[in-house]
């Protein structure tokens, strides 16, 4: 390091030569990846926590501009962390309250990544997720730059989709648009179902800061907002998904797998395959929602939306059994799942729509029969909560005063486990222990149950453990390692993305959250072989979003 052009004029006295020399090398110095934290930031006037791998006893809080101590504190400890086999020490730093830049320095270990406190930590990163879900879409070019790289494809997958395998022939039925569904190109109704069920519950709870969102979409300044013009690129390709009859083809799909090559270039045959009462369920609710999202912007097509759902709706009731898409010389991603939470969720979201008591005692018929009434996670293969919450946040006056009480009383219930469970772990993780493919996602999606049952009853704690869940997938973790590409400190560099690994760019395309690890919190691992581990799908960043647009400060 040269010390010319430091502006030193003094240049006598050799401790301040020394203390010159370190202060920049402090500065620079490497993160201590023991000390985790969600390095996207904390809200001033929330809890500011991290685990720290490594005993130790005290800790401060220094700013970053000049390095000042703001804060010391003690740390607790050490809790035995199953999950990982780790001793962990927590340090709660939530008396510091101003903006600016810090880092937490712990005797004996060292200094923590950077990170910032501040009212908008989460902005940035909410645009980045909905950008993500533009550079997802099907059956054109997309194109974004992102921090001095361009990611983008041609035109891609323009002949969607053959009718081979729904009796058509060799005969192309146009089904162009939508989002790929992950990893892989292709498009399934099912997943289209929670992915596009909670974006738009993220829409009607926080449509205050989502409506002023400027992604820089194709269709910006068309008079709908961009969140919304992204969810319609989806819902235009899924009204193509509905048979005449009202049933709904459960994907389009290539055979098998495709290689990682740009989307443009996979020109395999994809094939519509046949129907599924999940997919046909799952169409319902996500159009009978849509058509009251799009009512103030596009009145022609709510009512579009909404008599397409009643349409498939109408087909359901006259094929009451489960119904699983046949899908026979196909291996790629199933989404096969009973239907029964499905049409549950649809007859919510229809009665939300129209208030008629048809769809309302059907949908009470249904929920009478869980036990619990809300469970304490959810995804594309059990959407029961969604329809619950739907019924509950309803301020139609028909529904049961008693069943009403109960579902509250269940989401309540199970946002206090969540509680429980994220603090008996020494990540503050939301699902505690529970590890699978894709968990990540659930994690996430977690800050969609506490949110909600902090509507019903203002809990600091519900609060707190959703931004936990959000804290634990931008660093607080095992890894010390955010598992969002190109957000937060050390990304994954290597998600299993058909795009990013096939075009130029170093970095992969940004906003995507990866999977996650199983069996357990140590089994992440960033490689793009690892589809089970490290891949990235729609369903799994619709509940980031919801996150992230719950915390956004506009
Ligand atoms: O997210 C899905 C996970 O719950 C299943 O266990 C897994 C195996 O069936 O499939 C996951 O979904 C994948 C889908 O089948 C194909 N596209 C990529 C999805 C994410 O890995
Ligand atoms: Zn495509």
């Amino acid at each position: 390091m040269a010390l010319t052009g430091t502006g030193c004029t003094h240049g006598s006295s050799p401790l301040l030569i020394l203390l010159l020399l370190l202060l920049p090398a402090m500065a620079c110095l490497a993160a201590d990846t023991r000390i985790r934290l969600n390095s996207l930031g904390f809200l001033p006037g929330q809890e500011k926590r991290a685990s720290v791998a490594a005993q130790c006893s005290e800790f401060t809080v220094r700013r970053a501009s000049d390095g000042e101590t703001v804060l010391t504190g003690r740390a607790t400890g050490p809790i035995d962390n199953p999950d990982t086999k780790e001793k962990l020490w927590l340090a709660d730093f939530s008396s510091l309250k101003d903006a600016g830049a810090y880092a937490l320095d712990v005797p004996g270990v060292g200094r923590s990544i950077p990170f910032r406190v501040g009212a908008d930590v989460y902005n940035d990163a909410l645009r980045t997720a909905l950008k993500a879900m533009y550079l997802w879409r099907c059956g054109c070019a997309v194109e974004a730059t992102y921090q001095g790289s361009t990611f983008g494809h041609a035109a891609c997958h323009t002949k969607d989709a053959y009718l081979d395998y729904v009796g058509g022939g060799h005969v192309v039925r146009p089904s162009v648009g939508g989002w790929h569904d992950a990893g892989d190109f292709n498009k399934y109704v099912v997943n289209a179902g929670v992915t596009v069920g909670v974006m738009l519950m993220a829409w009607e709870q926080y449509n205050d800061r989502l409506r002023k969102l400027e992604a820089g979409l194709p269709e910006s300044g068309n008079g709908i907002p961009d969140y919304l013009n992204e969810l319609k690129w989806e819902m235009d390709w899924l009204l193509t998904m509905q048979a005449e009859d009202g049933s709904v083809y459960h994907k389009v799909s290539t055979l098998s797998f495709g290689g990682f090559i740009p989307a443009n270039e996979e020109l395999t045959d994809r094939f519509i395959t046949p129907w599924s009462s999940a997919a046909t369920a799952d169409f319902v609710a996500m159009a009978a929602k849509a058509s009251r999202a799009f009512q103030p912007y596009r009145s022609g097509y709510a009512r579009q939306c909404l008599e397409a759902a009643r349409r498939s709706y109408t087909f359901l009731q006259a094929h009451p059994e489960n119904h699983s898409a046949d899908l026979r010389g196909f291996s790629t991603g199933g989404y096969q799942t009973r239907d029964d939470d499905d049409r549950l969720w649809a007859a919510a979201e229809l009665y939300e729509t129209t208030g008629e008591e048809g769809y309302l005692k059907d949908f009470e018929a249904r929920a009478r029969r869980y036990q619990p009434l809300v469970d304490p996670s959810f995804g594309w293969s059990d959407v029961k909560d969604l329809g619950m919450l739907t019924y509950l946040l309803s301020r139609r006056p028909g529904r049961d005063p008693e069943l009403v009480s109960q579902v509250r009383a269940s989401l309540l219930s199970a946002a206090d486990g969540i509680v429980r469970t994220r603090n008996a772990h020494g990540y503050a993780r939301p699902l505690g222990t529970t590890y699978f493919w894709g968990c990540n996602g659930d994690v996430a999606a977690q800050t969609v149950l506490l949110q909600a049952a902090n509507r019903m009853r203002p809990n600091t704690d519900y609060v707190n453990t959703a931004l936990d869940a959000l804290g634990h997938l931008f660093g607080r973790n095992f890894h010390c390692r955010s598992y969002v590409t190109g957000l937060g400190y050390n990304p994954p560099m290597h998600p299993h993305d058909r795009s990013s690994g096939s075009d130029k760019a170093e970095a992969p395309w940004p906003g995507y959250l990866v999977g996650g690890g199983h069996p357990d919190g140590t089994s992440w691992r960033d490689e793009q072989g690892r589809y089970d581990l490290n891949e990235i799908a729609i369903n799994w960043n619709a509940p980031l979003i919801y996150a992230l647009a719950s915390f956004a400060s506009r």
